[in-house]
Order: C-alpha cells, then structure tokens, then sequence
C-alpha cells in the first residue's frame, strides 16, 4: 500500500540522479533520494560510481531536483525469496510458471522471455529502460523500443536501508544489485495496472533475475542466464482495462515512492524440476 508522506517531514528531500556515457552509449546510471544534508556526499558516491566504470565515461549528466513532500509515498518492501535452479533453461522455466502463476498468459510470458534472450531493443540490442508488455497477448506497448519505461525517483529510508543490508547480510546476500534491483521492482509493483515484472542484468557475469508480482513478492532466480550472455533487461507485464499507458509511464517515471519497512526475507529454496 502507498501512504503520502505527512506534512511533519522536517527536512527536504531531493531527487538526486546520474547518468553516465560514452560515445552515446549507456554505462551506468544511479538514483537516491537524499535529505539537504547529505546531497553533496552521496553525490560524490554516485560520482565515484561512474568514474570507477570501464571505459571511462566521456559525458556524465547529473540532475538535483528537490520533491514536493505531498507528492511523496511510502511503502514497505515485497518479500523476497531466492530460488537455485540447475541451469538457465530451468531458471527460465521456473520464470515462466511463477509469473503465469501471478496472471500473465503463458504465451506473454514466453514471448517476453525470447525477447530478453534475443535482445529486446532493435538489432538485438540491450534497451535502456524496461519493455510493457501486455499480460494477455504478449504484445509490446512501449513507444520506443530502445528506450522503454525508465523507472525513476524511488529509495529507501536509511533505516530501512540499514535493515535491508542486516536482513540479506543474515541470508548471506550482499551484492549492491539486490538492493538497487529491489527497490525499483518495490515501485513497479505499485504502478497502476501492474502485473509482473521479469528482469535479468545485461552484465554478462550477473546471473541472477526475478520475477515479481504484488501478491507472491520479489522471487530472485539463479541462474537465469548463462554466463558471458550481455543481453538483459526488464519487462513489465500489465493490465491494459484497469489503466492508460500515460498514468502508467508518469507513475514508474516521475512519481517519488520512498520504501521505510522491510518484509520478510526468506531462505534460500532449490527447485528441483529436472534440467
Ligand atoms: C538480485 O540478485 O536480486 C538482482 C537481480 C537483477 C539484477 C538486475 C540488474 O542489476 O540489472
């Protein structure tokens, strides 16, 4: 559920976000939302982030944009499971019936699968932000197919942060991706119309993806890829009766959603359907 933050937040809080390139191309991007005094050193961090990228960046763009506090929701985490499968084709096997599980047709699943396995953007590239797909009849609803829906403008509260780092510490987790990859699933899965999301990394030494739906949480399957693979990306899957693609976009994009509890984090689970 999304609360509005009340009129007694004392400091405020900024949208802090950065971009980094070279030659056009897409190296690294970070986002946090930070009270006043902390902007200038999470700032420096997101800075050391893109200069410590390979090759160097040649343009690095940085926004600073303080959020109205009414404008502000809070939530808590989904629940996270981590599931370990024998190898990437189970990995996409256990995708496919978790989010079928979760209401997306077998056909949607399977075509966004391919999609991710083939590339999603034209000439079998990586997208820069997250296809929309429809949960019914697979079909791709993004305006443009390099650039998708960039989701945008979400954190944690530094306690619950904190809490996050103890509780996946506790279940032997501490790659900085699960963090940033939970909190944008946590917003997407407040969008309206919402009914899955997919996502593995483009990085072709992070093996790890899940599929998340409102009701079953942040499901992280490994592998779901094969190793050296630098094709990745996300796909949401929606509900196109319940919403506009406008509202949609504006939620993931623009709408600032601050995650300040955590739920539970579950152990480790094998899925033991043969390779
Ligand atoms: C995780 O291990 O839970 C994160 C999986 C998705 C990573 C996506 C990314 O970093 O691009």
């Amino acid at each position: 559920m999304l609360v509005l933050v009340s009129g007694a937040m004392t400091s405020p809080l900024y949208s802090l976000r950065l971009r980094a390139s070279r030659s056009g191309q897409h190296l690294c991007g970070a986002e946090r939302i930070v009270p006043i005094h902390q902007l200038r050193q999470v700032s420096a961090e997101l800075l050391d982030r893109a200069l410590a990228v390979q090759p160097l960046p040649d343009e690095i763009h940085s926004t600073t944009e303080e959020l109205k506090p009414q404008e502000i929701h809070l939530s808590s985490l989904p629940h996270i499971r981590s599931w370990q499968v024998c190898g990437a084709a189970a990995g996409r096997q256990l995708a496919c019936r978790l989010l079928v599980a979760g209401g997306v047709s077998q056909l949607a699943a399977k075509r966004a699968l391919s999609s991710l396995v083939d590339g999603p953007a034209p000439g079998g590239k990586v997208m820069r932000g997250a296809m929309i797909i429809d949960a019914e009849s697979g079909e791709r609803l993004e305006a443009d197919w390099s650039r998708g829906v960039r989701v945008s403008r979400m954190d944690f509260s530094p306690a619950c942060r904190d809490d996050l780092i103890s509780a996946l510490a506790d279940e032997g987790l501490s790659h900085h991706r699960i963090a940033e990859a939970l909190v944008l699933a946590g917003k997407v899965l407040h969008a309206p119309g919402i009914v899955a999301e997919l996502c593995w990394s483009d990085d072709p030494s992070y093996l790890t993806g899940y599929v998340s739906t409102p009701t079953a949480g942040y499901q992280r399957i490994s592998p779901l890829k094969e190793a050296g693979d630098s094709l990745g990306g996300r796909a949401l899957f929606v509900d196109r009766r319940q919403w506009s693609l406008a509202e949609f976009v504006d939620f993931l994009e623009r709408k600032p959603v601050l995650f300040d509890s955590l739920a539970s984090v579950h152990p480790l689970q094998t899925w033991n359907e043969p390779c």
